[in-house]
């Protein structure tokens, strides 16, 4: 919980208990059918997350925080409640971006860490996908009322059951003392050195008085960390609102009027002063809300894999994976896919992935295009992994497939050493020259023609690049083909298209014409 003496993390074996309860719930709460899907929830810290975050052994006793920050007060308020109530277990906690970014740090909990002003979105997935947990999302202002406006209205608005702690402090905190929406009339910021006028820069936000307009809220109160009256009454809200939650009656929300010293160029004692006499009067303290909304009951939203509920779950042979159907020879194997928009560019991509799934590979897939529908240049990137992939971001693929001559061009220098171009076109332009990797020519779109449709070009390209590659199995593409594609004279043509690539890479092989590359069966 939160200390402000010895900054902990979970111990290991709590969290492995976390782990496997919270793991549990999710199938229970999910669906008898998602425990039969592939992939297993994990529950667990990164490992980007330090085991323990240790502070020079002179700052052990204190928080990172500055001097008689909020933060510090809030925090322990807040861990303070989730004990006596006896919901640490049960909680997920969503930090922001912000002086409270490495929250995580401070609570022994589950917890998330947010983009910037998201963390009423993210809540609003944790919460849907685990109802039995108490969700807190924790905001500063410029989080929560500047970047985040939409996200913490919408989740308002919308009655999500979860806990916000909005800690206001009338400014940005991390960044150096920007304005924030909340900063007061008059008050001078590093973007407001004349003082906040409303002329120019408007009033401030008050977003308790804001949110309290609408409907769905359960709970909406304002308090402030000036004064030990004032935090016992804080401590009051942030309790009852967890308890709120805790009973499934709504949205709750307590603003929390907090110091700053260090930005506002006090000291701790005049930091609480200053938010008895300055900030209290512009954001008076009050209970804004308080009563269970009246939401009529509707249609619960089915908890079921969204796959099932489109009606686009393959057919059970095909998602066992339990016993690979493919030897696959590589670690990773990292496709980039580009052409014109129309020539099914992203549509390749999305087929090779769904076989890796069902090949039991981890997989990635990055679009890219432009604004165009048709003819703009489009690429993608596809990861094929037999490890949990880093980033879909590709900067050397090893294989390229290039649809036309202007990705040809454009892209083969991205291509690593020993990978392969799969070019589709007759032959190569006569001044294309790519030393150190493979490259074939591959009529695709003259043999697509002759099987009847020019848009199984990218089928035949498909079959290439498995018999160039042998990275999945023509099996694995078969069935992906039968499931996806609807119309029966059209899969005929690509059950055509992907022999006839096969068949072309084959033939050039027996002539000589191909060589395997490195790190290809
Ligand atoms: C998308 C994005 N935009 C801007 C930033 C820069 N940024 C980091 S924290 C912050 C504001 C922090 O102020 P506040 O939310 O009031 O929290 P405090 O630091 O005062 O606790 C900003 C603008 C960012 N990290 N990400
Ligand atoms: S800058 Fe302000 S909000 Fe940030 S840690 Fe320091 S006192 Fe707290």
């Amino acid at each position: 919980m939160a200390n402000e003496s010895v900054i902990g993390v979970t111990d290991p074996e709590t969290k492995s208990e976390v782990k496997s309860e919270v793991s549990s719930e999710v199938k229970s709460e999910v669906s008898p059918q998602a425990s039969n899907d592939v992939y297993e929830p994990i529950h667990s810290k990164s490992p980007v997350f330090y085991d323990l975050y240790e502070r020079k052994a002179e700052l052990q006793h204190q928080t990172h925080y500055c001097p008689g920050c909020g933060h510090g007060v809030a925090h322990k308020l807040i861990a303070e409640a989730l004990q006596e109530l006896g919901l640490q277990d049960k909680t997920i906690f969503v930090s922001p971006v912000g002086c409270s970014v490495f929250a995580y740090y401070y609570f022994d909990v589950g917890n998330v860490q947010v983009a910037h002003g998201r963390a009423p979105a993210s809540a609003t997935a944790i919460k849907r996908s685990c109802p039995g947990r108490i969700v807190i999302s924790y905001q500063g202002d410029g989080d929560l009322a500047a970047i985040g406006t939409a996200e913490i209205v919408h989740a308002a608005n919308r009655g999500e059951k979860i806990t916000v702690f909005f800690v206001n402090n009338a400014i940005y905190g991390m960044t150096g003392g920007q304005m924030a929406p909340t900063t007061m009339v008059g008050q001078k910021s590093t973007t407001s050195p004349w003082g906040r006028r409303p002329s120019n820069e408007g009033f401030p936000l008050h977003m308790a008085e804001l949110l309290a307009t609408l409907e769905a809220p359960a709970y909406i109160e304002r308090v402030a960390l000036s004064d030990n009256k004032n935090i016992m009454k804080a401590r009051r809200a942030i309790r009852k609102a967890l308890e709120i939650q805790r009973d499934g009656a709504g949205f709750s929300f307590v603003e929390i009027l907090s110091p700053c010293p260090t930005i506002w160029g006090k000291d701790p004692v005049e930091a609480r002063r200053w938010v008895l006499d300055k900030m209290i009067p512009t954001f008076p303290l009050n209970v804004f809300r308080d009563r269970r909304p009246e939401i009529p009951a509707g249609n619960e939203p089915p908890q079921r894999p969204v796959a099932d509920v489109l009606g686009i779950t393959p057919k059970a042979e095909a998602r066992d994976v339990s016993k690979p159907k493919h030897a696959h020879h590589f670690k990773d194997v990292k496709i980039k896919i580009a052409g014109f928009g129309g020539q099914g560019v992203l549509l390749l991509g999305q087929l090779l992935i769904e076989m890796g799934m069902r090949e039991g590979l981890e997989v990635s897939w990055l679009p890219s295009y432009g604004p165009e529908m048709r003819s703009g240049s489009a690429h993608c990137h596809v990861c094929l992994s037999k490890e949990r992939i880093g980033s879909p971001l590709i900067s050397h693929p090893d294989v390229l497939v290039a649809m036309n001559e202007y990705s040809l061009r454009k892209f083969a220098h991205e291509v690593a050493s020993g990978g392969v171009i799969l070019y589709n076109g007759a032959s190569l332009p006569a001044d294309f020259s790519a030393p150190d990797v493979q490259v074939v020519s591959i009529p695709a779109s003259e043999i697509a023609d002759k099987l009847g449709s020019t848009r199984a070009t990218n089928i035949v390209m498909m079959g290439a690049l498995l018999e160039e590659t042998e990275c999945l199995a023509p099996g694995t593409a078969l069935s992906v083909l039968e499931d996806k594609v609807k119309k029966l004279n059209l899969l005929e043509i690509d059950r055509k298209a992907l022999t006839a690539g096969r068949l072309f890479i084959d033939e050039q092989a027996h002539i000589g014409a191909v060589s395997q590359p490195d790190g290809f069966a």
